[in-house]
């Protein structure tokens, strides 16, 4: 018998909710074996990710996931072996009574969200106790041993690899999306939320001795992207020059397209919690910008992550990164800081890489999962 699993996912705002939760759905189908029901409060962000499914259906199977509609009005439905609650979500009333129900109850984990900072190990697959028997136990993903690890698919980085060796591959892939680059350029990826700090950076790259060319998939950044053009709008698509600038919006692609648009890029601009996994998967330098909380609270998130990833940079290499993502996660200026990031760029990009090999060295994610309801059985 497959174990069942329900992952639900009620969707608080962007993709990041939908985009983890799809991705660790389809992992846990392809690699574990596992029965998975996929219940999204939000077919439309769905389909963002997974362009190829129906936001209007009730039930669908996509990737051999079953993608369940979670509607106020909740079905009666037998309880998964394993359930989780992603980030926190509050599972409906009458589906914990049957996870209770159950002759032996179901597991029941709460998915938390990705964070480098040090209370995490500790906290890492801590139980708590719920009425009925039930137990639950938060599950945090992380950068350290004592953690639950990244979603990383099996042979994901062989397959980057050989992509980004093979430039016919390359190639193909980015004339499909409308891209031609110039030979020279530096091709960067910008997806990101609005940023007071973008019109610096873009004026540092417009003057620039070397081209650069700029991938914006549609989305929040897009605005102050305009509003430095000066220009009302930007059809998905048009190629603009500004100098050694050259720019253009591109669509909101499937997920495994946007990784191959991360593999293609040089420097990869990324934000949230998933694109930004990807992007050190990809490879290659990143600059991330963090999901914005109140009181500033995601500027020790930033802290605890930046700390990990620079300690084995150089001072001059350590310095430039810092002031590029404190200034862009701050909306500051970006001139200078983009200036001595170019200077270290060959080491950034052998970190890059270094990183990914460190941090492929974990158990992925959806592995710890399945390890975790073997070892509590
Ligand atoms: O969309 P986000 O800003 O999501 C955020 C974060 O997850 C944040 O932690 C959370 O609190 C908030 O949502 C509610 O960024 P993120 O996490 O990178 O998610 C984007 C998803 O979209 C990711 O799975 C990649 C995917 N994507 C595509 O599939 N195609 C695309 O073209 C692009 C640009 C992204």
């Amino acid at each position: 018998m497959r174990v069942s699993w329900d992952i639900f996912c009620s969707v608080v705002d962007n993709y990041g909710d939908i985009g983890v939760t799809w991705r660790l759905a389809r992992q846990l189908v392809a690699e574990q074996g596992c029965a998975v029901r996929l219940w999204v409060d939000d077919l439309a962000a769905f389909c963002r990710v997974c362009p190829e499914a129906d936001e209007q259906a009730a039930a669908q199977l996509q990737q051999v996931v079953e993608v369940r509609r979670w509607c106020a009005d909740w079905p009666p439905v037998a309880a998964a072996d394993v359930v989780i609650e992603a980030f926190a979500c509050q599972l409906p009333a009458a589906y914990i009574a049957a996870m209770a129900a159950r002759g032996r109850p179901s597991l029941w984990l709460n998915l938390e969200y990705l964070s480098a900072e040090d209370w995490v190990g500790g906290c890492h697959a801590l139980p708590s106790l719920q009425p009925k028997g039930l137990q639950k136990f938060f599950f945090f993903p992380g950068f350290s041993s004592d953690t639950g690890g990244l979603l990383r698919e099996a042979g994901l980085l062989e397959r980057r690899r050989a992509f980004q060796q093979d430039q016919q591959a390359r190639q193909a892939f980015l004339c499909g999306l409308g891209v031609t680059p110039q030979t020279d350029a530096r091709l960067i990826s910008l997806f990101a939320y609005e940023n007071p700090g973008l019109a610096s950076w873009l004026d540092v790259l417009a003057t620039d001795a070397q081209p650069s060319h700029l991938l914006v998939p549609e989305g929040r950044i897009v605005a102050d992207l305009l509003s430095w053009l000066q220009r009302d709008a930007l059809a998905v698509g048009t190629v603009l020059v500004r100098g050694s600038l050259t720019l253009q919006v591109l669509p909101f692609v499937s997920q495994d397209d946007y990784d191959r648009l991360l593999w293609s890029c040089d420097f990869n601009a990324v934000r949230g919690e998933d694109s930004f996994v990807r992007a050190q998967w990809a490879g290659r330098p990143l600059l991330w910008q963090i999901y914005p909380q109140a009181e500033d609270a995601h500027l020790d998130k930033l802290e605890a992550f930046l700390a990990l990833y620079v300690a084995a940079l150089s001072p001059a290499a350590t310095a430039a990164l810092l002031a590029q993502w404190r200034a862009w996660s701050s909306g500051a200026a970006m001139g200078s800081s983009w200036q001595a990031l170019l200077e270290v760029w060959p080491e950034l990009t052998a970190h890059a890489e270094n990183w990914c090999s460190q941090q492929a060295a974990q158990t992925d994610l959806a592995t710890a999962l399945a390890q975790f309801y073997r070892n509590w059985l």
